[in-house]
């Protein structure tokens, strides 16, 4: 990996070890003290200038990644891009974006004037995606954008920080299968996203996938605190399509349930 490409998930590795106090004895389980490569990280954002997936990706662009695959999410209102960069041991990048226009009219005012608060310029500085939120919110706004869209909520109170890494299980050197993986994690006492099941995707469609449910952190609002769900891991094997290489893209359908790792239970 290139320089500027490992220094920028370090960074985020930080942010996301700082949220998510599983992932450290996770790592520990599934590598037994060897490195671990990682299959992506996700971003979330708004679809409003100055904070798209586009202007978002501009981070990664920079250092060499390409836009490799789009992705609509028709319920949960999200549109979605990955990108790769041309060293197969970068991490791909999942950066999705709720379309602000298909929520309710008071969904859109709260997020409308979150963004506001962002200035255009702060957006293409270095620690942008690194555990930043932009902005001021209240519990009322968060407790409204929770019952509409548990995706904006999340996003409102979190900001810029990666939501989840992902283990490559490909690279695993003491596990074959998706199901072994998720029984270790189960039996060390980790609570999966079980939604659709505990393995999104298959063999046929050259991806599986599985995750915890996220970890729980203090958010710190205008007039409060509360402890909300925060990041979390995933886990996934890819299989060879027809020349050989291993599927690089994404599942809608399973990327669909992913999401759901940071409902609030
Ligand atoms: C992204 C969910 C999708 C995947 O691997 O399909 C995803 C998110 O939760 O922000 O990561
Ligand atoms: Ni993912």
């Amino acid at each position: 990996m290139t320089q500027a490409v490992s220094e920028l998930f370090g960074r985020l590795w930080s942010d996301y070890l700082a949220h998510t106090p599983s992932a450290k004895p996770i790592h520990q389980l599934l590598g037994k003290g060897a490195d671990i490569v990682n299959d992506h990280i996700a971003l979330r954002t708004f679809n409003l200038a100055p904070v798209t997936v586009d202007a978002l990706a501009e981070h990664f662009k920079a250092i060499g990644y390409v836009e490799a695959g789009q992705y609509a999410f028709e319920a949960k209102k999200l549109k979605a891009k990955h990108f790769e960069h041309p060293d197969p041991t970068a991490p791909k990048v999942f950066i999705s974006e709720l379309l602000v226009e298909e929520m309710p009219e008071e969904v859109q005012t709260i997020i409308k004037k979150l963004v506001a608060q962002v200035d255009p310029k702060a957006v293409s500085a270095a620690d942008f995606l690194i555990g930043n939120r932009p902005w001021q919110l209240s519990l009322a706004d968060y407790q409204t954008l929770a019952k509409h869209s548990e995706y904006a909520s999340w996003t409102a109170a979190w900001g810029y920080r990666a939501n989840h890494f992902t283990v490559s299980v490909n690279h695993l050197a003491g596990f074959d299968t998706l199901e072994a993986v998720n029984q270790a994690l189960k039996d060390a006492g980790h609570v999966l996203n079980s939604s659709g099941g505990e393995i999104k995707g298959s063999p046929e469609v050259l991806l599986e996938q599985s995750s915890t449910m996220a970890d729980k952190g203090v958010v710190k609002f205008s007039d409060g605190e509360l402890t909300i769900p925060s990041c979390f891991y995933e886990f996934a094997l890819r299989y060879p399509q027809a020349d050989g290489e291993l599927y690089s893209g994404f599942v809608a359908a399973s990327a669909d349930k992913i999401f759901e790792s940071t409902a609030q239970n």
